[in-house]
């Protein structure tokens, strides 16, 4: 007998009857788009409770990235970034108008390491863009004091890193801009959607005003913008997915101290999510399979998807081994070696919050099968 599918994430839904009343307010004001109520009440809960002061709602994480990379003005030059992340983090680079080069990453973290990133830096290099890999902060302050001594801006990728704390303080406060995505897979969702956390209250003004087509004032344009605005439905969703967040992280972290408990000691095998740290959000459940475990990635990959689990080798292949980018002269994966070790060792196990204790049995089981 077949089980029902188990996928690597499955979205969040609030109660309907949470959503309800921002759906009635909506059909009431016929505001549907362009800087609705509910886009304000969104943009203000939704600051106070990631804690920081100036955030801006974009259409995706992806575009929020392009829009924050042009307002920082790289939109020529060369931006430091990972192999090691969704292909959308390149394609930001090369759609605000700039050239990825890419370093390698830090074993331990799987997040950029500052010492290659510093290596990588030539006369046209222009920012660095770290992703959170998995809601792991960064080594802010190394990418920091590289960036600093060099005179480029940081902007960080924090897709992954909703309501992620470091020093007891959100991880989002870090560089000149950070960029979350509230996609369907997402630990926070809207369906489709992102924000983009800017210093100050100008920066916010020219994200939103590049968000509508640069259009500024309401009459005049004062740049190339887009249409990255986020619409009302998205921002309903999100102001009632707020309500039911605590409890969503609660029982990720359980599931994630579940999986550590039955995988955590075995020979050659990395659990790689932090678990009993305060302020991670156990955004997946990345396991490493190294050359001395009992099983290697694909077998198990194979093994689970027979039984009907769909685990995803999440970042496999690197953003280096694709057509847009395996020419760069960063590419070669010579330069690459840890990122590239990694992708060849990954498996990211289904992690979502309601993901129930027979299911994780399931695969559990089917980890430890020798
Ligand atoms: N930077 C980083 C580091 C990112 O990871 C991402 C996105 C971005 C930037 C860009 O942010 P956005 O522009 O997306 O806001 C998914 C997502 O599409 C993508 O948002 C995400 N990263 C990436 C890591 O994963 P796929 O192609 O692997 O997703 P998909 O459709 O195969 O979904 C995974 C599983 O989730 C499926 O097996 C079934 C389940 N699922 C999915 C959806 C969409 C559901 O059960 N319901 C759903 O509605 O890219």
């Amino acid at each position: 007998m077949k089980w029902p599918p188990i996928h690597v994430a499955r979205p969040n839904l609030p109660p309907l009857a949470q959503v309800l009343p921002f759906l009635e307010e909506i059909w009431d004001s016929r505001m549907l788009s362009n800087n609705g109520p509910l886009l304000n009440r969104f943009e203000s809960a939704l600051a106070e409770y990631l804690g920081v002061e100036h955030i801006s709602m974009v259409a995706n994480g992806t575009l929020g990235i392009v829009l924050a990379l042009k307002q920082a003005g790289i939109t020529s030059g060369e931006v430091i970034t990972t192999p090691f992340s969704f292909v959308a983090t390149a394609h930001a680079i090369k759609l605000a108008g700039a050239t990825p080069v890419f370093a390698d990453i830090d074993p331990s973290t799987l997040n950029l390491d500052p010492a290659q990133v510093e290596a990588a830096i030539t006369p046209q290099t222009r920012a660095i863009l770290p992703v959170h890999v998995f809601g792991t902060p960064c080594d802010v302050e190394g990418l920091e004091d590289v960036a600093t001594r060099n005179g480029l801006k940081i902007i960080y990728d924090a897709a992954h890193s909703f309501g992620v704390h470091r020093d007891g303080q959100s991880v989002l406060r870090h560089g000149d801009m950070s960029v979350l995505s509230f996609h369907a897979t997402k630990v926070f969702n809207t369906f489709e959607g992102g924000a983009v956390v800017a210093p100050d209250r100008a920066t916010k003004l020219a994200i939103d005003q590049l968000a509508n087509f640069g259009i500024a004032d309401g009459l005049g344009v004062d740049d190339i913008g887009i249409n990255a605005k986020m619409h009302e439905f998205s921002a309903a969703v999100g102001l009632a997915q707020l309500c039911e967040i605590e409890t969503v992280l609660d029982a990720r972290a359980v599931i994630a101290q579940r999986y550590q408990d039955h995988l955590g000691d075995i020979h050659g095998l990395r659990c790689v999510s932090p678990t009993g740290v305060s302020g991670h959000n156990h955004y997946a459940f990345p396991i490493l399979l190294g050359p001395d475990c009992h099983v290697d990635r694909e077998t198990l990959f194979a093994r689970l998807s027979a039984e009907n689990i769909f685990a995803r080798r999440y970042f496999y292949p690197l953003i280096t081994n694709f057509a847009p980018y395996n020419t760069l002269p960063s590419a070669d994966p010579t330069l690459l070696p840890v990122a590239s070790r990694t992708a060849d060792e990954v498996l990211c196990l289904p992690m979502f919050f309601d993901l129930d204790e027979a299911s994780q049995d399931r695969i559990i089981e089917q980890v430890l099968i020798q």
